[in-house]
């Protein structure tokens, strides 16, 4: 099998943006309930990036926040009967095989092509498609190198700390100043990967712009994008979802929304057409 090529057989489920951490107790509590549902429900969960909200090391689960060690554990029950992956995002790109092996997950690579009961379906977290967004494109090149990363992860877990609160900080600074447009996923970059990899279909997250999307002048390439989690804003209204692949179908979940079904039998098997 190749590293970036996953069969799944039976559901799945794929969640991703949970930004799971101190200070999103309420999405936390939301994200345990839907590990208990996909318990019943999924053979198989991925999820696709930005799980927690900024992961500065596996080594913090020598000493686990509360918050972390009932993510873990909940992980954990959930693997011990069905099959789990974690792809990477912008703030967790950090998530190595020490947290993956201690919650019994299975670490995916940047993007995999998923073979399932629907067809193939091209997945990754979406950030390295923003190429518009030519400032973080040069942050996600910097600290993907393994020296940097070996650097950082040297630090004590308290500098990491700042170091990732000023990041974050940067972050939001940054994106007041930019256009909506340019923190999208460039199409033509969509359009690039599904036909390098012969698949008429895309689930990512990354943009928080949840919705199932035709690719203009390529009708045939369907882009599925993620929803986003917070059950933190003081109005009550939550953001969440997730996609579920049954049979040919897939659904776009979305808290307090009807669900988005597409029956994927028409276009998605490039291969078989
Ligand atoms: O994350 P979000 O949604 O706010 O915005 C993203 C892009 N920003 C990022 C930055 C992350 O939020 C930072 C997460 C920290 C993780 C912990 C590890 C920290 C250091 C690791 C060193 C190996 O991804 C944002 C996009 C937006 O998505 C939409 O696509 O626009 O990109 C930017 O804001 C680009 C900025 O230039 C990022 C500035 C970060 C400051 C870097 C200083 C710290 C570097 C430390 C090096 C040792
Ligand atoms: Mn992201």
């Amino acid at each position: 099998m190749s590293p970036n090529k996953l069969t799944l057989s039976g559901n799945v489920w794929i969640a991703a943006d949970l930004h799971l951490g101190p200070d999103n107790p309420d999405t936390v509590q939301d994200f345990l309930q839907f590990l208990h549902s996909a318990q019943h429900q999924a053979h198989n969960l991925i999820l696709g990036g930005d799980i927690f909200n900024a992961w500065i090391g596996d080594d913090q689960i020598a000493r686990p926040a509360p918050w972390l060690t009932q993510v873990s554990e909940a992980l954990r029950a959930f693997s011990s009967c069905h099959s789990l992956y974690l792809m990477r995002g912008n703030r967790d790109f950090l998530l190595g095989e020490t947290y993956a092996h201690h919650v019994h997950a299975t670490l995916l690579p940047d993007y995999v092509v998923l073979d399932t009961s629907a067809g193939l379906i091209l997945m990754s977290h979406g950030d390295e498609y923003c190429l518009d967004d030519l400032a973080y494109q040069r942050f996600r090149y910097w600290v993907r190198k393994p020296w940097l990363q070996k650097l950082y992860l040297a630090c004590p877990l308290s500098l990491r700390q700042r170091i990732a609160d000023s990041a974050r900080a940067g972050s939001q600074r940054g994106k007041q100043y930019k256009s909506t447009d340019i923190m999208d996923v460039q199409p033509a970059a969509i359009v690039a990967a599904c036909e390098a990899h012969s698949v008429r279909a895309m689930v990512h997250g990354h943009t928080h712009r949840p919705a199932v999307h035709d690719i203009p002048g390529f009708d045939s390439i369907r882009r599925w994008v993620l929803p986003d989690w917070d059950s933190e804003s003081s109005d009550g209204v939550r953001r969440g979802g997730y996609i579920s692949i049954e049979g040919v179908q897939l659904c776009l979940h979305q808290w307090g929304q009807e669900d988005q079904c597409q029956d994927t039998g028409r276009y998605i098997n490039l291969a078989s057409s």
